[in-house]
């Protein structure tokens, strides 16, 4: 699957007309790790490894390239041994978490975000408050592959648009964590086109 997604900046207004009559899921709280080597190998190629409670994913980002970043493409990997094939390391018998010492990868971001879950109109829509201040909204479809990415794309946009909700730029939250804790980090993502 692949999980086509746009991030929002709500305001009040935004929020309220979004999730009005929308059906609520549910809320969970969940801290991802991210991580990366020293020359931030990973991230400048727009790849996203993390832990999020136990578990390892990988985020890939799809081989449709967007003239401009209108939503978020990503394969997601969430399998030990996928992970470490896709990055070229082999786990045998360690743990992926030892490998990746042993490789040179670090924590370089930790986030506890609490997620509001909605459905709406057959869109997924979250809304996610990280600890560090800082709050984002989703409106996402996952699609089977890539020929189903346009159509999505249109109809998040479409949606969006319905709503009368600002374009305004949603940075993520890594990106707006790395900003504030990471300038050097986050200059090199900015230099290399990922984020903005
Ligand atoms: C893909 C990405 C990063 C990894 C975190 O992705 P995000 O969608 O923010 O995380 P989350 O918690 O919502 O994951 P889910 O639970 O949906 O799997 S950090 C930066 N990026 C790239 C990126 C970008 N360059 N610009 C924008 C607007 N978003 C993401």
């Amino acid at each position: 699957m692949i999980e086509i997604e746009k991030k929002f900046i709500l305001s009040e207004e935004e929020k309220g007309r979004l999730l009005e009559n929308a059906e609520f899921l549910g809320e969970k709280a969940f801290t991802d790790t991210y991580y990366d080597n020293g020359s931030y190998e990973l991230t400048l190629k727009d790849i996203w490894l993390r832990r999020r409670g136990d578990n390892f994913e990988l985020k890939i980002p799809t081989q449709q390239k967007q003239e401009i970043r209108i939503v978020d493409r990503y394969y997601e990997l969430e399998t030990e041994p996928e992970i470490a094939t896709q990055l070229g390391l082999s786990v045998a018998d360690q743990t992926l978490s030892d490998v990746l010492e042993k490789s040179g990868y670090k924590e370089f971001c930790t986030v506890t975000t609490t997620r509001k879950k909605y459905r709406k109109d057959d869109f997924g829509i979250d809304l996610d408050e990280v600890d560090f201040g800082y709050t984002i909204a989703e409106i996402e479809r996952m699609v089977e592959d890539e020929s189903e990415g346009e159509k999505a794309t249109r109809e998040i946009i479409a949606y969006a648009k319905r709503y009368n909700l600002s374009d305004r730029k949603a940075r993520g939250k890594v990106a707006e964590f790395l900003k504030r804790n990471s300038p050097e980090h986050f200059e090199a993502l900015v230099q290399a086109g990922v984020v903005s």
